[in-house]
């Protein structure tokens, strides 16, 4: 007991434990969230060393401003098209995502993760990179995938684990595998695609290639012993490589706090490691577009790799399985003080004379209807509960380059015990 111990006289220890502001049913008030204004943010050059430019770890870069200007060092001053192009691309996710969001609800599939309001971190990141860099994402930049051009009947076939399914139905539904698009098999334990991505950039530079890798976890995930060994070797072999902190204040029903929020910046991490560090304005498309920009071209001269904090908020539940109204208040999407990605390059490109309400709503349109033809396409392949799409020996198919004997022999004796059963999936491909 503490009154017994020798030292009674020093005052007992205790514990901190983070507590989110906001928990269902309370008002949301986010004006203590420090948001630097448009423009403030310096550029340094892509040639200096990170130790040089450690505010920007701190601050934030936006290139947005409240009447939606460009304006500052970092405006990447990109033309219309480009801009529309972007304003499409991330439009288009969110067509996809209220669509599979949807399917799942209806029982076509088991599971789907929406990336709301976080639209811009993936379509200004892909905007930016060059088409054969390679990428290893998370769960929650669809938007990479999109912006390179992935059909999407493709996806969705993915998504229902149908005969269409590249997969053949062995990663859960959205975790992707893209080789044609230069994308990284997403992988459900999270941050492995940080050493990866890291070996990769690694091995582009030992053989003296000229492509560069980036890759995104979630800020939850920078807790992941993994986050900080491939931050380790990309310092030390200055591998030319972005890593991405998709910062959008929610890991499932754990805020940002309990991931190390309350005592620093996830930008800051960078500074531990001798890496140049950006926190960026995550719901500014141009913002991030600047930011990868910049990441990008340090990394192709050999500078080494950069960490982008992408400040957003997740507007949406985790995931099909999660609640978000048993643990946050109803309040906070809307209350974000970044406001709406989409609605934000948006309102841009009007005030620039190049867009108008007319043009966006039948675009809006004519994306869905896009989405809803795919869709219709891939749910010929088969859907949820609809049996068993891919023949049942494909099961063994996919993991070793050539099948070991001892998985030749389960296969086989699987296929028997199946034959002799009489069940009707026990097709051979
Ligand atoms: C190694 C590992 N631990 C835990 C989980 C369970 N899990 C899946 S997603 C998630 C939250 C991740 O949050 P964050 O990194 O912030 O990404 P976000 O979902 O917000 O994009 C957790 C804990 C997992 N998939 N893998
Ligand atoms: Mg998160």
């Amino acid at each position: 007991m503490a009154s017994e111990s020798p030292r009674a006289n020093l005052k007992p220890l205790s514990l901190h434990v983070p507590e989110p502001k906001f928990r269902p049913g309370d008002a949301v008030d986010f004006t203590a969230v420090d948001i630097p204004a448009a423009g403030a943010a310096r550029r340094p050059d892509t040639a200096d060393e990170a130790k040089e430019f450690i505010d920007l770890a701190y601050s934030m870069v936006r290139v947005l401003d409240e009447n939606n200007r460009a304006v500052g060092p970092w405006d990447p001053k990109l033309t219309p098209d480009t801009l529309r192009k972007m304003l499409r691309n991330m439009a288009l996710v969110r067509a996809f995502d209220e669509r599979m969001f949807r399917a799942q609800r209806q029982g076509k599939t088991s599971f789907y993760m929406k990336s709301l309001g976080e639209e811009a971190v993936s379509i200004g990141a892909a905007a930016a990179l060059a088409a054969d860099d390679m990428v290893f994402p998370s769960y929650r930049q669809q938007g990479v995938l999109i912006s390179r051009g992935c059909p999407l009947e493709d996806m969705m076939n993915q998504i229902y684990s149908n005969s269409g399914d590249k997969l053949q139905g062995k990663q859960l539904p959205i975790m992707y595998s893209e080789r044609r698009y230069s994308f990284f098999s997403i992988s459900g334990n999270l941050t492995t695609q940080y050493p990866q991505a890291v070996g990769w950039a690694m091995a582009s530079a030992s053989k003296g290639d000229t492509r560069i890798a980036a890759t995104w976890c979630g800020e939850g995930s920078t807790a992941e012993g993994d986050f900080h060994s491939a931050l380790t070797f990309a310092t030390v072999y200055r591998a030319p490589v972005i890593f991405n902190v998709v910062n959008n204040q929610w890991a499932i029903s754990s805020f940002s706090g309990f991931a190390g929020a309350e005592a620093t910046t996830f930008a800051a991490r960078a500074v531990g490691y001798g890496i140049a560090g950006l926190r960026v304005d995550g719901n500014d498309a141009l913002a991030v577009y600047a930011a990868t920009e910049w990441a990008a071209e340090r990394a192709r001269t050999n500078q080494g790799p950069t960490l982008i904090e992408h400040f957003t908020y997740r507007a949406e539940g985790h995931s099909t399985s999660d609640d978000p109204s048993q643990y946050r208040s109803a309040g906070e999407p809307t209350a974000w003080p970044l406001g709406d990605p989409v609605m934000r390059l948006k309102n841009h490109l009007i005030a620039l004379g190049e867009w108008d309400e007319e043009r966006h709503a039948a675009q809006d349109l004519e994306l869905a209807e896009m989405v809803k033809a795919a869709q219709k396409e891939a749910e010929k392949n088969g859907i949820l509960g609809h049996g068993l799409h891919q023949p049942l020996d494909t099961l063994f198919d996919g993991v070793f380059e050539e099948m070991p004997w001892h998985l030749r022999e389960q296969q086989a004796q699987m296929m028997a015990e199946e034959e002799a059963s009489g069940r009707p999936w026990a097709r051979k491909k």
